[in-house]
């Protein structure tokens, strides 16, 4: 029987999965049918952890909050205007194009270092050429323009971009759980690099706005076709300039690190399983023959491929878990758990159990298609209303990246090198992944 009825102080001892960890506590859950429980019970306006420094920042330097770190209405409002223009059904097919270029000339990269070699392969860390990858996709799809970062001589601007939003991830971590009133009185070195990280961000973020506002003042673009997202949003008026801005600099930096990792890491997969890649090279040239050309076919008929990526974020998910606080008291696993609670799903834990996962150890993407039952566990973009903004952005990107790679090359690593996962806010790798890609 369900343990009703518990006064709230209390639920920490009886509960197994509470603890304490800073200033906050949460409880921690692992189990699909909970995390189910949890989701089905978050309302219209989920919240989640707000990551302590990056408010903190906003708050020391006047910004305006986009949508990661709104509440209540005010981000419900500004959501539902967003996903119309980043995630919705009739919108996603514009971004197809945007991003399916930037693909094709990572290939061309890829092809110059090969023949640089004079060897017919390349192998190297690539962190940073995906990196740019990310960055350039993004940026795409956002102001409808390149950068130029698949050059081999870059924007400097960009490449601190870049360095930015990495040094930015870094220095959340030691100050996750110090509340964000503390943090600037501490003045200690991390949280300098941390305002040093996000003020290049959010400068370069406004010069990139900046010049495609100025642009569409001068009405230099044509209103036919898709000149992307930002266009969209300026052009519809539904969003004060200043919201606009704050959302647009929160995507251009949510960006690099994510897909570009996780491709890393889905290109390390197919590495070390053979079979698999082949399998999914067949399936990427049947599609292509397939669609005659016809990108938007071929996005439909590749199943293997999208298994493939939900199968990379099982293994190696971008955020360790999922965080909501309670609107209604819910019962987990006969516990009770009183509102405002913090809830965690720890989606890194639950994609390596052996209970919900057999044998969680192999890269197996078919066991997305064969599977009786994936009921709440491809969670990796998050869930409802708060899932991940980006997420149709990611998931194009990364299709059309790996479906341009494979068509192309051979991907190879050096057997029995063993690569952990290292929490640096998002999970990376713990070493350096060297990959070789091979002419086909
Ligand atoms: C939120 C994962 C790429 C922008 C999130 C969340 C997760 C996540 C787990 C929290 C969702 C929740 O609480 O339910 C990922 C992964 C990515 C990725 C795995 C790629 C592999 C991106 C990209 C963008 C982006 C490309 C920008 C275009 C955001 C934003 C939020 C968010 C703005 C906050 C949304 C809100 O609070 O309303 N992401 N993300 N993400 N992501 Fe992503
Ligand atoms: C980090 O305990 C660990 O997608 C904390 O694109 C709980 C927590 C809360 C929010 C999570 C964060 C973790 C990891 C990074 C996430 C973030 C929400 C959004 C963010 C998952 C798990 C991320 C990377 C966004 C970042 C956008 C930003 C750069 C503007």
């Amino acid at each position: 029987m369900p343990a009703r009825g518990l006064p709230v102080p209390q639920f920490q001892r009886q509960f197994g999965g509470g603890y304490k960890l800073g200033l906050y506590q949460s409880v921690n859950i692992i189990n699909p049918e909970d995390a189910a429980t949890l989701f089905k019970s978050e309302g219209n306006y989920p919240e989640r952890f707000m990551v302590p420094p990056w408010v903190a920042y906003r708050d020391f330097r006047n910004k305006p909050y986009g949508v990661l770190l709104k509440k209540g209405e005010a981000w419900r409002s500004d959501r539902l205007i967003l996903n119309k223009e980043v995630l919705s059904l009739q919108v996603i097919d514009c971004f197809v194009p945007l991003l399916n270029e930037v693909g094709e000339d990572f290939v061309k990269r890829v092809r110059v270092q090969i023949e640089k070699s004079g060897r017919g392969r390349w192998t190297a860390d690539l962190t940073n050429e995906l990196f740019r990858f990310a960055l350039e996709s993004v940026c795409n799809v956002l102001y409808g323009a390149r950068l130029g970062l698949l050059q081999d001589l870059i924007d400097p601007e960009a490449q601190k971009f870049i360095d930015a939003v990495t040094l930015m991830f870094h220095t959340t971590s030691p100050m996750l759980y110090i509340p964000p009133s503390l943090l600037c009185r501490i003045n200690s070195k991390t949280w300098r690099d941390h305002v040093q990280s996000w003020d290049v961000i959010f400068r370069h973020a406004d010069k990139c706005i900046q010049n495609i506002y100025r642009e569409l003042r001068l009405d230099r673009k044509s209103t036919k076709e898709y000149t992307g997202i930002l266009s969209s949003l300026l052009v519809q008026d539904k969003l004060p300039i200043d919201d606009i801005k704050a959302n647009v600099t929160e995507m251009m930096a949510g960006g690099v690190d994510t897909t570009s990792m996780t491709l890393q890491w889905a290109m390390f997969e197919l590495a070390r399983t053979p079979v698999v890649q082949e399998q999914l090279r067949a399936e990427i040239f049947a599609a292509r023959q397939a669609a005659q050309g016809d990108m938007l076919k071929m996005l439909k008929a590749i199943r293997l491929l999208k298994a493939v990526i939900k199968e990379t974020l099982r293994l190696h998910p971008v955020a360790v878990t999922l965080q909501r606080y309670t609107t209604q008291e819910i019962i987990l696993q006969d516990y009770f758990i009183p509102a405002k609670t913090l809830v965690q799903v720890g989606i890194y834990a639950m994609g390596r159990d052996p209970k919900f996962f057999t044998k969680p150890e192999l890269f197996d993407p078919a066991r997305w298609l064969k599977m009786d039952s994936t009921y709440f566990r491809g969670l990796g973009f998050g869930f409802g209303p708060r899932q991940c903004l980006g997420r149709r952005i990611a998931e194009l990107e990364m299709q059309l990246f790996l479906i341009h790679m494979l068509e192309n090359f051979k991907i190879e690593t050096k057997r029995g090198v063993d690569i952990g996962t290292k929490f640096d806010l998002i999970l990376i790798p713990d070493k350096p992944i060297c990959l070789t890609l091979r002419t086909l």
